[in-house]
Parts: structure tokens; C-alpha cells; sequence
């Protein structure tokens, strides 16, 4: 167990980061939701609410829960919970709103908010388990966990039902947006099977690219052709997944994905069992995906877990961050687990500097892709390493868990609230005061040996 003495910081300054942590988060609450930023992002984005409830347990439950609450307030009648709720007072800075979505094109829209017409990994079992830990009000608490619950598990049943073709217990992503982690090198190989001069892209204006952010920072112009023609096939079908499974030539069972759907419905098991509810179905789908990544995901020649392709059934042999996520649950056997940490090790994944190690980034350094300051072509991302961390911790790595703690720390501690980190220098790039790398530094905080949150004398 690390001790006080082993940290670089003393207490003062993980208070003084703790606290301007609260402060991003209250500066871009906008009420029933957090942005994901202040101008960037200005709706509500699905897994970003599911991090940022996270960080704000700790502090404050009632907020907690409303930000779970307004984001399962927009699911849709079939149980999918919406990639954006749209932000109705700020429209008109962020591509693509609800003009060119036209989601409600589908009979499972709901009639009073506008959304997206995609999903994210569903990271809310996670969330609800830590609030639920972490609440002081037990009679508020057990009055929010009967209303959310039977979301959650409606949404989880989304993904069982209308993604899962082969009852292979793997859900399937149809867009690179549903990933969460968008412009990956591991989409190149079925992004690039989209021939853009044999199809018609609908016009449209990127407003990612207005906000000082350089351009080589962010995902590709033949990036979005391919975002906007795979929104424009929804359309065509109205948003019915069964005709958009028989069409769309991106549909991809994700080890991210699956992986935090299998420890998501673990908190569900938990937040089930709290209120005495019949499980036995939550176990099963937990067990079927667990099973579906460890024996489909996974490449014995690498050693590695992979997303498949269902296009064109097989593996995409790109080795990224989320070839280790199935770390987070119970999938990988003894074996698997053994190699994975063995490949944490080498330099594809642990870029050591002279003093400091700056943690995982999101692509094999030695990628021919690897670029230090693409999204996720190569940055570290805190959502990334915060699951990763925990994954290590359960699986026994005890020195790796801490020392993926301490960069956490220590990134955001130089560099500031940004939205990803360069594996080499440790600078920051992207939006700045980016709402989930608040709140996971105020959770991963709360994972040292003091918990700063029972010192209430520095708030
Ligand atoms: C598209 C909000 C979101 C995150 C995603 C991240 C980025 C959106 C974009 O921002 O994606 O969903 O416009 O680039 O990739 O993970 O949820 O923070």
C-alpha cells in the first residue's frame, strides 16, 4: 500500500488540485448536465456525463444523480441513451445538431428533447455503483436508484436486443463516434473500405475547427466525409436498426466497448442486489460478454485483444489502448492477462522519459500512425487511463495500478484540465478545462491513502 510519504505531493497541493478540479466542474455546469467544455462542446455527451457524475459523487450526490438523470431523461423509447442530448439555448456551434441528424425520423425518438441519433459505451453502471457508494442521503438515494434502474438496465437491454446479431453477448458499434474514441487508427481499415468517390456526401460545415484548436489536432477532413455518409445511410432507414445492420458498412464489435458494458453491468448487479431486485438476468449478460471477448476479441499471435470487423469478418490487428480494456472486467483468462500486462511493459505502450513516464497513450508508439498530438492517434487520454488504472488494480498489479495513479496526477498537475496529453513531452492539448479530466482527478484523488473529501476544512 502506498503511503502518504511515498506521494511527490504533499496535502496542500492535491487539496489546491482537488479544489480547481470542483471549479471546472462548476464552471461548466449549465444546470440539469455538465458541457464536456465550455465552448468545444456545449450539449450533453453520453459517456463524458457518465465521468463527470463520477468525479462530482464525490462531493456533491443530489448533482450527482441529476446529471445521470437528464441524461436518461433523453433515452429513447427502444432503450438507446443518445451519443448528445442537445443543448436547446446553444445551438448553432457545434457539427453535426439536430437539422442534420434528423433523428426523429425514428419511431423510438423521444418527443420532448432533440438528440443524436447514435450511442456511447455505456459507462452509467459504473457511475450509478459510485454514487451509490459514495452518498450521504440514503432515503434520496434509494428514491433516485428505483426511478434509474430500470434505465439502466432497459438500456443495457437495447444492446442485447438490436446489436448483438449472433447472441454472441458482443455488442456492435455502427459508427466511429459510438466508440467514444473517434479518429482511432484501429477505424482506418473499415473507414477506408468507404470509397469516397463512388458515394454521394451530403454538404455540410465542420465547426470543430473554430475554436483554436489546430486543425492537425483533430480528426481528418476525409474523417467526417465518412462520419457524415455513414449519419447519412441512418437517415435513409429512419433510424431502424435492423436496416441499418444490413446496410452500413461499418459495424464493429469493440473490446472497449464490451469491456465497459461487461463492468457497467457489474454495477448494476450491485445496485440490484442493494434494492433486492432479481439479478439473474444482469448476471447472464455478463457472463455471454465476457465470454464473447475473451474467446472472439482475442489474437493469439499478438497477444492482444482486438475489435472484429463484422463486415468483413475478422480481426483489426491494430494494437491501441483498447486492446487492454478487457482488463476492466472479468473477461481475459490468467494467460491473457499475464501477456497484456507483459505488452503495458514494452515501449509500444509505456513511453519512459528520463525522470517521468507520462502513462498509456492511446496507439502503439511504434504504430506507422503514431502521431503524439492527433486525438486519439497517439495521446494519452485520462477517461482512457482512469479505466485502465482500475482494470490493473483488479487484476493485481498493484506498482502499475499506482504508477498510472501518480501520472494522472501529475499530467494534469503541470499542464492544466486539457482535453489529451502528448506521451512524449506530457503537454496538453486539445479544449482546455475539459469536464472528465476534472472529475476523474478528483475520483482518482479520492483513491490515495487520505481521502481529501473527509478533510472537510478546505472547502
Ligand atoms: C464526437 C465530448 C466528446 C467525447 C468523445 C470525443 C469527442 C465528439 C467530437 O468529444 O467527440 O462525439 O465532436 O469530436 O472523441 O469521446 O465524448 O467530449
Amino acid at each position: 500500500m502506498n503511503t502518504q510519504a511515498e506521494l511527490p505531493w504533499d496535502r496542500q497541493e492535491i487539496r489546491d488540485s482537488y479544489q480547481e478540479a470542483v471549479s471546472v466542474l462548476k464552471g461548466n455546469d449549465f444546470g440539469p448536465f455538465t458541457k464536456p467544455a465550455p465552448d468545444l462542446y456545449p450539449h450533453q455527451w453520453n459517456w463524458d456525463s457518465g465521468f463527470i457524475a463520477v468525479g462530482i459523487s464525490h462531493y456533491d450526490q443530489i448533482r450527482a444523480q441529476r446529471e445521470l438523470s437528464s441524461l436518461f431523461d433523453a433515452q429513447w423509447d427502444n432503450g438507446m441513451v443518445p451519443q448528445i442530448v442537445f443543448n436547446m439555448d446553444e445551438l448553432g456551434d457545434y457539427f453535426p445538431e439536430p437539422d442534420f441528424w434528423q433523428a426523429d425520423r425514428s419511431n423510438e425518438y423521444p418527443d420532448h428533447v432533440e438528440t443524436s441519433g447514435i450511442t456511447m459505451p455505456p459507462v452509467h453502471g459504473i457511475a450509478v455503483e459510485k454514487i451509490m457508494e459514495n452518498a450521504s442521503d440514503k432515503a434520496q438515494l434509494d428514491r433516485w436508484l428505483d426511478q434509474i434502474f430500470p434505465k439502466l438496465v432497459q438500456s443495457h437491454a437495447f444492446f442485447y436486443r438490436e446489436r448483438d446479431p449472433h447472441n454472441e453477448g458482443l455488442t456492435y458499434i455502427r459508427h466511429p463516434w459510438e466508440s467514444g474514441i473517434d479518429n482511432s487508427p484501429a477505424w482506418d481499415p473499415p473507414l477506408k473500405e468507404i470509397d469516397l468517390d463512388s458515394v454521394t456526401i451530403p454538404s455540410y460545415e465542420r465547426k470543430d475547427l473554430d475554436h483554436d484548436i489546430p486543425p492537425d489536432q483533430r480528426p481528418g477532413h476525409e474523417d467526417y466525409d465518412r462520419y457524415v455518409h455513414l449519419i447519412d445511410i441512418y437517415r435513409k432507414h429512419n433510424y431502424d436498426e435492423s436496416a441499418i445492420y444490413d446496410d452500413c458498412p461499418f459495424l464493429i464489435q469493440d473490446p472497449l466497448f464490451n469491456s465497459i458494458l461487461s463492468r457497467s453491468t457489474e454495477g448494476l448487479i450491485s445496485v440490484g442486489k442493494y434494492l433486492g431486485r432479481e439479478t439473474t438476468q444482469l448476471e447472464d449478460w455478463r457472463d455471454r460478454t465476457c465470454r464473447g471477448i475473451r474467446e472472439k476479441l482475442w489474437s493469439e499471435e499478438h497477444g492482444l485483444f482486438f475489435p472484429y470487423d463484422l463486415r468483413r469478418q475478422k480481426l483489426i490487428e491494430v494494437p491501441t489502448a483498447m486492446s487492454f480494456l478487457p482488463l476492466l472486467s472479468r473477461s481475459p483468462s490468467a494467460e491473457q492477462t499475464r501477456e497484456l500486462y507483459d505488452k503495458l511493459e514494452t515501449c509500444s505502450f509505456c513511453p519512459m522519459h528520463e525522470d517521468s513516464c507520462f502513462s498509456i497513450p492511446n496507439y502503439d508508439m511504434e504504430g506507422e500512425e503514431f502521431d503524439p498530438d492527433n486525438y486519439w492517434r497517439g495521446p494519452v487520454w485520462i477517461n482512457i487511463n482512469w479505466l485502465l488504472m482500475k482494470g490493473l488494480k483488479r487484476h493485481g498489479y498493484q506498482e502499475k495500478f499506482r504508477s498510472v495513479r501518480a501520472d494522472i496526477i501529475e499530467l494534469i498537475r503541470r499542464w492544466g484540465f486539457r482535453e489529451y496529453f502528448d506521451p512524449l513531452s506530457g503537454k496538453g492539448y486539445g479544449t482546455d478545462r475539459f469536464s472528465w479530466t476534472a472529475a476523474l482527478l478528483i475520483d482518482t484523488i479520492e483513491s490515495l491513502p487520505f481521502r481529501v473529501s473527509d478533510d472537510k476544512s478546505f472547502r
